[in-house]
């Protein structure tokens, strides 16, 4: 889409006009970065606010923007009286009092995904879901690859989607294809995206803290299926299921139950299906667990949505081995594997984890709950854990919730945590750092939980 189309296309959709409208950007981290970036392409007025004194890429932004008005060390009053369009990052609340005032006082709100969603005239793919969500994106992303489209990947994965854009009319790619991943935050302040293809990949309790119920995190979610694109929809899921709509194209997958996308058997060996159609061994997915064969089958139906060759696409799978952080080998040493899951900061995660062992596990778990209800965890613990070492802020709310259930041990750091449970684990058995909690209480992110977690297994064999 050239330039002018999309300003049109802006104007239109939410009375968004070069030079007249007056934009604020909130929030000075990636998405905002790349907001402004994509303002300053198309010729907007804007300015950007923080609430931090520092913000992570205010260097970064000075280089590339050194005449745009940037307010940090809070929210600047006068900066969204003024503005007539907030553009929010996710990581900043809908209910921080300055924008309930400018909102209240008619600015309008809109997300980078909205601008993303007035920029693009070839397919888009959105995924979201409490689980499973980059896993699928990725893995949807080496499919068209393999397929031979072009397909810019990112969203809430990593890369901002403005930055997959090519704003600039001399750029020699072209993209065919979009695969982005949204998270609950994204959705609630998104309206303008209409994706050819969308999937609600799970919901299970996550994010409590900033969303008022599950029904309206779930709600949230369910704004992935504006519009009218094929809606591909998991079917073993109760809460999911219930957003399906009879009047629009629709894909299921399953791996209870037959569906478009579902598992079946054939002499002893189970398979990968579409329809009545054997596409693969799930055996031949290096990716382990259950959880794992439905990411394949959500990727497999939303690929199946854009025309994606199938076999490509099965190719695809038979080499992602999968990302660092998600149920990620470690090492073996003297007979105990240990298995770094620290992206599993809820609880589906961690239950998805234990379910797929058949050896006892000792779970490392704890950190920040979020406002959920760890009591969601034991079943899973009774029936694969041998004992949980807990450690972080909330690790007292989940011994209180295991109740004896499974031996506890305390822990001050994931070190200690990595030593009491070497020495809790006998050969044969699996250590699984799945800490059903967010880091950000003892570490940067859950990239720092795990590689901190790596560092201390390593440290194990010397
Ligand atoms: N900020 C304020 N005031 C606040 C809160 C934040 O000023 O009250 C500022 C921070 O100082 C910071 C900026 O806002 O400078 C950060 O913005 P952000 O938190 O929205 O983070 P970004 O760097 O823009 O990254 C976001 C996503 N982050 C969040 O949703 C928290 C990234 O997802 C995403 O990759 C990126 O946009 C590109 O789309 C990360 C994430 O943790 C991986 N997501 C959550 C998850 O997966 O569970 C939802
Ligand atoms: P997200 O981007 O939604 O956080 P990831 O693919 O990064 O999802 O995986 C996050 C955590 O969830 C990891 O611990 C992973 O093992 C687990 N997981 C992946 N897919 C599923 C699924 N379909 N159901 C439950 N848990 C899953």
């Amino acid at each position: 889409m050239d330039n002018a189309a999309i300003t049109a296309l802006l104007k239109k959709t939410f009375a968004l006009v070069p030079k007249s409208s007056k934009v604020l950007v909130v929030g000075l981290g990636k998405t905002g970065l790349s907001a402004a970036r994509y303002l300053q392409k198309l010729g907007f007025d804007f300015a950007i606010t923080d609430s931090r004194d520092k913000p992570p890429l205010i260097d970064e932004f000075f280089q590339q923007m050194p005449d745009v008005p940037v307010f940090t060390g809070g929210f600047d009053e006068a900066a969204f009286r003024v503005a007539t369009h907030l553009i929010v990052s996710p990581g900043v609340s809908l209910d921080e009092k300055s924008i309930i005032k400018a909102s209240a006082n008619g600015s309008r709100i809109i997300s980078d995904i909205d601008l993303f969603a007035c920029s693009v005239d070839v397919p888009v793919i959105a995924i979201t879901g409490s689980n499973g969500k980059s896993t699928v994106t990725t893995m949807l992303g080496e499919m068209a690859k393999a397929a031979g489209r072009q397909a810019g990947v990112g969203g809430n994965l990593g890369t901002p989607a403005l930055d997959l854009l090519e704003l600039d009319a001399n750029s020699s790619e072209r993209k065919e294809l979009y695969i982005l991943e949204l998270s609950s935050f994204q959705m609630e302040r998104t309206s303008a995206l209409n994706a050819t293809a969308a999937t609600v990949l799970n919901i299970s309790p996550d994010h409590l803290d900033r969303h008022a119920n599950m029904a309206e995190y779930a709600e949230e979610k369910k704004g992935i299926f504006k519009g009218n694109g094929v809606m591909v929809i998991n079917i073993d899921d109760p809460v999911v299921q219930a957003m399906q709509k009879a009047d629009r194209n629709t894909l299921t997958f399953s791996i209870k139950t037959n569906a478009d996308f579902h598992l079946a058997h054939k002499a002893n060996v189970e398979y990968l299906m579409h329809q009545e159609n054997y596409l693969m061994p799930v055996a031949e997915l290096p990716l382990e667990g259950k959880h794992n064969a439905a990411n394949a089958l959500a990727a497999l139906a939303l690929g199946a949505a854009v025309e994606l060759d199938e076999q490509a696409m099965c190719n695809a799978l038979r080499k992602f081995k999968g990302l660092e952080h998600r149920m990620q080998h470690v090492a073996e040493i003297r007979g105990v594997i240990w298995v770094n899951d620290s992206k599993a900061t809820n609880i589906g995660a961690c239950v998805a984890a234990l379910q797929g062992y058949e050896r006892k596990v000792v779970l490392i778990a704890g950190g920040d709950a979020k406002g959920a209800d760890m009591n969601d965890l034991i079943p899973a613990i009774k029936e694969k854990a041998k004992s949980v070492v807990v450690m972080g802020k909330d690790a007292g709310l989940i011994k209180q919730a295991l109740n004896g259930c499974v031996p506890v041990f305390f822990a001050e750091n994931i070190t200690q945590a990595v030593q009491i449970a070497a020495a809790l684990a006998d050969p044969g058995e699996s250590v699984l750092l799945s800490p059903a909690c967010a880091s950000l209480d003892q570490f940067r992110n859950y990239q720092d939980r795990g590689n901190k977690f790596i560092q201390a297994v390593l440290g194990l064999a010397l």
